[in-house]
């Protein structure tokens, strides 16, 4: 009898339980699921004693997969590998995903784990299982990187395959209905993904040394049959498409859409992320669709109101691109999530120039949001902290300007957006950004009450929420209108209610 795969899906947040899709794992199980292996998915939102679960399903498992990206999930991940390598000492420890992808060798060094699968996980999880039954070395084995008798070695990168070949996201492995989400598009939305890659080159983003400029998408046909399943099997009326650029090949997006009319699918797609000037410039046939199949929003990455800090991410568009795409979302009815970064690394600067290049983009971008939010009340502006990232071109300047490395894997698990760990970031600044991101942008959002005042359950006490927060939206449109953000006492105790109530 096969053993089991045991796969974690750590937190992503210290504050916040996770409500996601473990979508990486559900990939990563494909070929494996396929070949009847049996594959137990666990994370926090699946199981309520999950590190139980891990501790007592280590004994009979081959194998424990965690996926991680930089930052919390590491340190999270850490925990479980060491509670299963304890239950089980015989049992193959295999890390992918994005932090693994860039680090394979410190990974490695971590006395728990004997494998790292760097890039995409799902023919290389598959040939590793088989390796480990057949008693043979993981040599040959593409992206690998491995431990034995103490030494690491390791096998060339895997180049992007096809999705095609592959058989679909085995939804089945999880109680889906743990991970169904109630968002603006749909109370049981389910997360997604059509596509690998980008073939752009932001100085932030870690796709160019991960995925090296490349993109696969899954054929449109194929896509369109996932969906039909997600609606019919599971009746999700939401699909979140978490990917790096879904519109990428302008031909497979219109097919997906065309399709999903055919069909008569009702579900919506939400989140699609795609650049701001390339569908700024995209024909009135891809708009039509979007509206007519009722996709309800786009998440881009505007990055800047200020062309320095655009220039400096090699981002390929300009202040006026994203304006033009706004102006397009509206026409068509579409909302869009744009996510902008301050507080980038200029070399050769000294900290109180990078301070003032710093106040100089949030200026920018809050003269960009005025235009952009003004266009429809739906939209939401995300402005983040630069946070560096390994991996991305600008991690280097950012080194090079007294940004601190942490010089191991547990190291890298305290590294979060959460705090900021530029030396050039004043008080001022982190307390503004956050401020305007996740409280006055977040209430300008109109979509936001409806979205979570449910989660308040009694209704006496989900009045009182209601009434605070719409009193709350008018603080927010007086303080966005007057472009007013000193003397934050609103701001202070809005955030010292959300500690009091972490659910909300
Ligand atoms: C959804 C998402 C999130 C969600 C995650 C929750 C969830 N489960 O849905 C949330 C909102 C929490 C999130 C948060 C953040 N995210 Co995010 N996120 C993504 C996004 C858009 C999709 C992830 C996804 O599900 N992809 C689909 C799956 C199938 O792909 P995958 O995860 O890459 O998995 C494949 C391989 O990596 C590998 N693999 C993965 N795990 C494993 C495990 C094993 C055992 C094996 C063998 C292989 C393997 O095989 C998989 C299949 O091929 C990615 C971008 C992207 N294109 O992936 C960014 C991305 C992962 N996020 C990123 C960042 C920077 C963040 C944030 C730090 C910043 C921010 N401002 O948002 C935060 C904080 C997270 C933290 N560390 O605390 C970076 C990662 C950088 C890094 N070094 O880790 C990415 C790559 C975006 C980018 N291009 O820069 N994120
Ligand atoms: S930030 Fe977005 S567009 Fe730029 S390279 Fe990364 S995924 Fe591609």
């Amino acid at each position: 009898m096969k053993k089991t795969i045991l796969l974690y899906y750590p937190r992503t947040n210290p504050d916040l339980k996770p409500v996601y899709t473990p979508l990486s794992l559900l990939c990563v199980a494909k070929f494996l699921d396929k070949a009847g292996y049996p594959i137990k998915i666990v994370s926090e939102n699946l199981y309520d004693d999950h590190f139980g679960v891990l501790k007592e399903s280590a004994q009979e498992s081959l194998i424990f997969g965690v996926s991680a990206m930089t930052g919390y999930q590491i340190y999270d991940g850490l925990k479980a590998t060491q509670l299963v390598k304890q239950a089980n000492e015989n049992i193959t420890v295999v890390w992918g995903g994005w932090h693994p992808s860039i680090y394979p060798v410190q990974t490695l060094e971590n006395p728990y784990i004997d494998v790292v699968v760097r890039g995409q996980g799902e023919r290389a999880l598959f040939d590793i299982v088989q390796r480990i039954e057949t008693g043979k070395t993981f040599e040959g084995i593409l992206g690998v990187h491995w431990k034995e008798t103490g030494k690491i070695f390791s096998n060339p990168d895997r180049f992007l395959e096809s999705l095609d070949d592959m058989p679909p996201i085995p939804y089945h492995l999880i109680d889906l209905e743990k991970c169904l989400i109630n968002t603006e598009f749909g109370n049981r939305t389910v997360n997604y993904v059509s596509s690998v890659g980008c073939p752009y080159r932001c100085g932030f983003c870690c796709e160019m040394s991960v995925n090296h400029r490349k993109w696969k998408g899954l054929r449109a046909n194929k896509v369109v049959e996932d969906l039909e399943r997600l609606e019919k099997e599971f009746g999700v009326n939401g699909v979140s498409v978490l990917e790096s650029n879904f519109f990428v090949d302008m031909k497979r997006a219109k097919a997906i859409l065309k399709g999903m009319l055919e069909k008569g699918l009702t579900l919506k797609l939400g989140n699609l992320d795609g650049r701001t000037k390339q569908l700024a410039k995209a024909d009135n046939e891809l708009w039509e669709l979007l509206r007519q199949t009722k996709s309800y929003s786009i998440l881009t990455g505007a990055e800047s109101g200020d062309p320095e800090a655009l220039e400096i991410i090699k981002k390929d568009v300009s202040v006026e691109d994203n304006i033009k795409f706004g102006v397009k979302c509206q026409q068509y009815g579409i909302k869009v999530l744009y996510t902008t970064l301050v507080g980038l690394p200029f070399p050769n600067c000294s900290n109180e120039e990078l301070a003032k290049k710093t106040d100089k983009q949030i200026s920018a971008t809050v003269e960009m949001f005025d235009k952009l939010l003004a266009l429809d009340e739906r939209c939401r502006g995300q402005m983040f902290i630069y946070v560096p990232y390994p991996g991305t071109p600008l991690y280097n300047f950012s080194l090079a300007l007294g940004f601190k490395e942490p010089k191991n894997l547990e190291g890298w698990g305290d590294h979060t957006f959460y705090e900021t760990n530029t030396p050039w970031i004043t008080k001022e600044q982190e307390i503004l950004v956050p401020m305007l991101s996740s409280y006055i942008f977040m209430l300008l959002d109109s979509d936001t009450l409806d979205m979570i005042k449910d989660r308040v359950k009694n209704r006496f006490k989900r009045t009182l929420f209601i009434f605070a927060f719409k009193t709350l939206v008018i603080v927010a449109k007086l303080r966005w209108k007057y472009k007013f953000f000193k003397f934050p006492i609103d701001y202070k105790i809005y955030r010292y209610v959300r500690s009091q109530n972490k659910s909300i």
